[in-house]
């Protein structure tokens, strides 16, 4: 699953424009791989799995970061691989550690992703994106191909999941998960961002267009079955998720994608509350990192940094009744029972808006 925006998605041809940069470190971490526990990437490129090696970097802001920070909370990898939480307010050395005491993250003990990026390939500039797994005792990054990365969470890690893990990637169902979350990448995960970005009123058109004719056909999907794929939670949900939550809070204003708020789509709406309200999904979503990082950091689409308050977050507990439509969440397994307080917690050195702070760089994602 390429996670590449297809040619011909939707009706509305997308003119050339804003373009997804893409991931440049493809290294993976794999059961298959031929090095020994210790050793860097064999002669394909794969890792060896080892517990207590890794570290996720992610932020709580990032769509693409938080699939991984869920597919890690379900399937019960928190003790096999570490994570560690940036700043949602990059600045023109890009993603910090500002959260943690002095700035620094305690078990890479660096300032900023950019040192890992650079010790990987220390010619490298071409933009540090999260979320990145990182090599704790080299200190270098070893994949930020964040279509993968969660893939393999759920295939190259399985002797690590915990007991009742839910199977995301069913062997049965790939091809129907692929092309689901293909269809969802182009138009709706990449859609937005298409939208938000376009340099110019076709280009903004069309992928307005994608957006809600690929958000009426998941309507139709979801109207009389709990989830995309099969009778349980599986990757594709995942995906989805990530920008149904953030729809409403900064979608549907910062970028443009106002034909309608996903609280206003009774299908979309109980289907993400059902997600959100499932151990895994809800308890890792920080609106607040969500919203400083998009409103303050993209200036050139909300020059005043200015934070707005709402919406009124306490809507995602209303009930939903999707259990009536029948699947159950995990499958045959369990919901992971560890606390997580990610969605409340790295919150105070952002308590206080910080008026005329330093202005971010803008990032093209
Ligand atoms: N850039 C990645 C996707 C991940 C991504 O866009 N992450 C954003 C945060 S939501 C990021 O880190 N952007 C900073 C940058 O690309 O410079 C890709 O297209 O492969």
């Amino acid at each position: 699953m390429s996670d590449q925006p297809a040619t011909g998605a939707g009706t509305n041809p997308v003119p050339k424009g804003w373009k997804r940069s893409g991931p440049r470190f493809t290294d993976r971490i794999a059961s298959s791989s031929t090095s020994a526990p210790g050793e860097g990437p064999d002669d394909e490129g794969r890792w060896p799995v080892e517990p207590g090696r890794y570290r996720l970097v992610a932020s709580l802001a990032c769509p693409w970061a938080h699939r991984s920070i869920i597919d890690r909370r379900l399937l019960g990898l928190e003790d096999a691989i570490s994570l560690g939480i940036v700043d949602p307010i990059q600045d023109h050395r890009s993603w910090r550690f500002t959260l943690d005491p002095d700035g620094v993250d305690p078990v890479l003990g660096s300032h900023f992703l950019a040192e890992h990026y650079l010790a990987r390939d220390p010619e490298d500039d071409g933009g540090v994106s999260v979320p990145a797994l990182v090599d704790v005792p080299s200190r270098a990054l070893v994949t930020n191909d964040y279509p993968q990365i969660t893939l393999d969470l759920s295939t190259e890690w399985t002797e690590h999941h915990r007991d009742g893990a839910p199977d995301l990637y069913p062997q049965a169902w790939r091809d129907e998960i692929d092309d689901v979350a293909q269809k969802v990448f182009t138009d709706v995960n990449n859609g937005v961002y298409r939208a938000g970005f376009a340099d110019g009123q076709l280009a903004y058109d069309a992928a307005y267009g994608n957006l809600f004719e690929r958000l009426d056909w998941l309507t139709d999907r979801l109207e009389d079955r709990r989830y995309l794929v099969g009778d349980h939670i599986t990757e594709a949900d995942v995906r989805l998720f990530t920008t149904l939550v953030r729809f409403d809070a900064v979608y549907h204003g910062h970028f443009k994608c106002n034909r309608n708020k996903i609280t206003e789509d009774r299908v979309l709406w109980a289907y993400a509350r059902d997600l959100f309200q499932t151990p895994g999904f809800g308890d890792t979503v920080n609106f607040h990192h969500i919203k400083h990082h998009y409103y303050r950091v993209h200036s050139q689409l909300n020059p005043s940094g200015i934070v707005p308050d709402g919406p009124d977050e306490s809507r995602w507990q209303t009930p939903h009744g999707r259990e009536a439509l029948g699947g159950s969440p995990f499958g045959d397994g369990t919901p992971p029972v560890a606390a997580t307080d990610l969605a409340s917690s790295h919150l105070a050195p952002l308590a206080q808006p910080v008026d005329g702070e330093p202005t971010a760089a803008a990032p093209p994602d």
